[in-house]
């Protein structure tokens, strides 16, 4: 008896298949079984089945014209037997082009073949491709990641002291400018002494470029001709020092522990150099990871940077490098990157796709990790185990 309801019911969900119109779309299908009359979808009227695909537009709404192209605004559902289904507008219905790899879209014409089998293969090979690339990038980075980790260590202790550097000369500085508020209205009294004696052992205790100038600020120091415009220079050169370990700094920010987890698929591309020039001849780009992304005008010879490294963190394939250079009479300029999978790192294409704001296009092996949701993980078990990796 459970034998003879399941072969009824497997009947009738056979001849419900069969019955359904051409172009309809299997989650349409309920849409279509109310014979012997068909209700347009909008509910605007009611007419007889066999008005359905008889190549005549009935509804406003064209749901009565899944399968021509006699309805404008609709679409035409290609099963594709043995491949992947797809959707296309009814215009393309019998316009002697094959939009669907099974032809049923030129069902009258009959000018295509049945490609879908090919589409599949072409499929698998496509995806033994992107497995193999997946692979050689999955075993790049584990290859290269150690090496900058290792560096890591190096470079966070220069980040600490640089760090404190900064700070004790921003303390300098602070002191300097009150003391040079004092001597521009003729006070040079005894604490202004003390302050600058404090100054030098400052400048001593914290290994700054030490000068004469700071030597001499011993408890007997008398104030001479010239000292004013001598102070003066010495804060400049503090500044200039200011300034340049602050560059540095900047350029050590992948190495702080959080950076070092937000990019630690992307480590290796630390210290590299990426060029593209753009196929006019007219720029070349120069793109330094964790840095900057410099234009510059192979004709004027004039460097540009668009965008410069935030540590914002590569979110969905995607980075900002905001903080570019202004533009002229407008906005700062500001650089977009798309990551891509690929063995290779290299720059795709850049655009100015909005006034100052660029988009590029990098294809970068650090790109490959999230990809793969059919990844071989049992592969990247035995690789890790292989490679013992170390943790830091
Ligand atoms: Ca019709
Ligand atoms: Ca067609």
């Amino acid at each position: 008896m459970k034998i003879l309801f399941f072969f009824l019911f497997f009947l009738f969900i056979l001849e419900r298949q069969s019955e359904l119109p051409r172009g309809v779309s299997p989650e349409n299908r309920h849409l279509y079984l109310n014979k012997p009359t068909f209700t347009c979808h909008d509910q605007s009227k009611t007419i007889k089945f066999s008005y359905v695909n008889d190549n005549y537009c009935d509804c406003e709404d064209g749901s009565d014209e899944p399968g021509t192209s006699a309805c404008s605004e609709t679409t035409f559902y290609c099963k594709n037997e043995g491949f992947k289904p797809k959707i296309i507008f009814s215009n393309r219905v019998n316009d002697y082009e094959c939009d669907c790899c099974s032809g049923e879209d030129e069902w009258e014409t009959g000018v295509c073949e049945n490609t879908c089998l090919i589409e599949l293969q072409k499929e698998i090979e496509k995806e033994k491709e992107l497995k193999k690339q997946r692979k050689l990038a999955f075993e790049f980075r584990e290859a290269r990641n150690p090496k900058v980790f290792k560096l890591a260590q190096q470079k966070r202790k220069t980040l600490t002291t640089i760090e404190k550097k900064l700070q004790i000369i921003t303390q300098i500085l602070n002191k300097c400018n009150s003391i040079f508020q004092k001597i521009h209205s003729g006070v040079f009294d005894q604490q202004t002494q003390q302050e600058l004696q404090q100054i030098s052992s400052m400048v001593s205790s914290s290994s700054l470029s030490s000068t004469s100038f700071w030597n001499q600020m011993s408890p007997k120091f008398t104030r001479k001709n010239g000292f004013q415009q001598k102070f003066v220079e010495e804060v400049h050169k503090l500044e200039s020092q200011y300034q340049h370990l602050a560059e540095k700094y900047l350029q050590l920010q992948l190495f702080k522990k959080e950076n070092l987890e937000l990019y630690q698929n992307y480590l290796y591309l630390y210290n590299q150099v990426i060029n593209f020039k753009t196929p006019d001849g007219e720029y070349e780009y120069i793109f330094k990871p964790f840095i900057s992304l410099v234009q510059h005008g192979l004709k004027s010879n004039n460097d540009v940077t668009i965008g410069s490294w935030g540590s914002l963190g590569i979110d969905n394939f995607q980075e900002n490098y905001p903080n570019g250079e202004q533009c002229w009479n407008g906005p700062i300029r500001k650089v977009l990157i798309h990551f891509e999978c690929s063995v290779n790192s290299e720059i795709i294409s850049i655009e100015e796709t909005d006034r100052c704001f660029y988009e590029m296009v990098f294809k970068t092996p650090g790109a490959c990790q999230d990809i793969d949701d059919d990844y071989d993980d049992d592969y990247k078990q035995q690789f890790l185990k292989k490679s013992n990796k170390k943790e830091l």
